[in-house]
């Protein structure tokens, strides 16, 4: 009966959003209503990524599709209905996109408490062959006042409310904090919902695996040359770790997440400030880690303490394990004296 009742009690998003809810009796579900439109949002780009690879494969993708419309890139389009299905949540004050040079603003008659920060499609250089791609986003509630100002969004990541990611890969996964620990979701297409399949995720203290785009290492600084090192020959006589790179940062993060070990983007010569951007890649992933009993590093400090000074400010990034992401601390802690 037991087992019964496991397969008939569906927890879905929408059900674990509205528990978690009555735990804020002041609450009055407008999370609630923010994330279900985030989640839409979600389902759609799921859609849309999944159809690209059949579009291309029978030539519909070309410049224009069956109707003769230009089709749009995938980023773009993504992009387009996470604002619109943000605007039209109610919830919202403030956005800020990869995709968008400038914040939007929501006009007043539409305007919530809350400030999301988001990449509608990380990692889309990916999608031709096919390599798991994701949307990523972090949440503010905008400051006392409600005025939407850049300040609301220009904040240490330790202040949002929650965090997460969608995975279009073999299947579509939506990984979520909300400041409780770490929930996995995975979306059942013949059911439209996405249904609770990985409860409270808690990364391993330690892993076997390191993950960083090893075509940089001429431009490392010594900390990250000498933990690579390490990695490959380790001192104690332990085995080495095993490489794993996808170069899509949602993709790397969720087996990171879930098997353990350290993802690295550290900063080089080229790019002092690394690649990865501080509030809709670095902060949201650092976030989950952190809920996850991971940790998150910048190099030189808590990676959810950095303050950023603009929207689409860069940051080195060394999240995971928490074992693992000390051992570069203390190589970075021994650089600085
Ligand atoms: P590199 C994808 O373009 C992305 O923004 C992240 O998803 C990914 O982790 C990173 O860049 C890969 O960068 O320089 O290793 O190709």
């Amino acid at each position: 009966h037991e087992a019964d009742s496991h397969r008939t009690d569906l927890m879905t998003i929408t059900r674990y959003v509205l528990n978690e809810q009555s735990r804020h009796p002041e609450s009055r579900g407008d999370f609630t209503i923010l994330l279900s439109h985030i989640v839409l949002g979600c389902k759609f780009v799921c859609t849309a990524v999944n159809k690209a690879g059949l579009a291309k494969l029978i030539g519909l993708a070309g410049e224009t599709n069956v109707q003769g419309e230009e089709q749009k890139k995938l980023d773009v389009l993504s992009n387009e209905v996470f604002i619109k299905a943000l605007v039209s949540s109610g919830r919202t004050c403030i956005l800020v996109s990869e995709e968008d040079e400038e914040a939007t603003i929501v006009e007043p008659s539409k305007r919530g408490r809350y400030c999301v920060v988001f990449d509608p499609l990380d990692g889309s250089s990916n999608i031709d062959c096919g390599v798991s791609i994701g949307t990523i986003f972090g949440i503010y509630m905008v400051k006392d006042g409600g005025e939407p100002t850049l300040d609301n969004v220009l904040r240490p990541g330790k202040n949002m409310l929650a965090a997460g990611y969608c995975m279009y890969g073999s299947s579509c996964t939506l990984v979520l904090s909300t400041g409780t620990g770490v929930n996995g979701f995975t979306l059942d297409p013949s059911l439209g919902e996405f249904i609770l399949t990985h409860p409270n995720i808690k990364i391993p203290k330690k892993g076997k695996i390191y993950s960083v785009n090893e075509g940089n290492t001429k431009n490392w600084d010594a900390p990250t040359t000498k933990y690579v090192e390490q990695c490959k020959f380790p001192k104690d006589g332990s085995s080495p770790k095993s490489l794993r790179y996808i170069g899509s940062m949602v993709a790397d993060v969720h087996r990171t997440l879930l098997y353990g070990g350290i993802f690295l983007y550290p900063a080089d010569k080229k790019s002092p400030n690394g690649k990865l951007r501080v509030l809709y890649e670095v902060f949201p992933m650092s976030f989950l880690m952190e809920q996850a009993g991971g940790q998150a590093f910048t190099g030189k400090q808590r990676a959810l303490d950095l303050v950023p000074k603009n929207i689409h400010e860069r940051s080195p990034i060394f999240l995971g394990s928490y074992d693992d992401v000390e051992e570069i601390k203390a190589l970075y802690a021994a650089e600085e004296k």
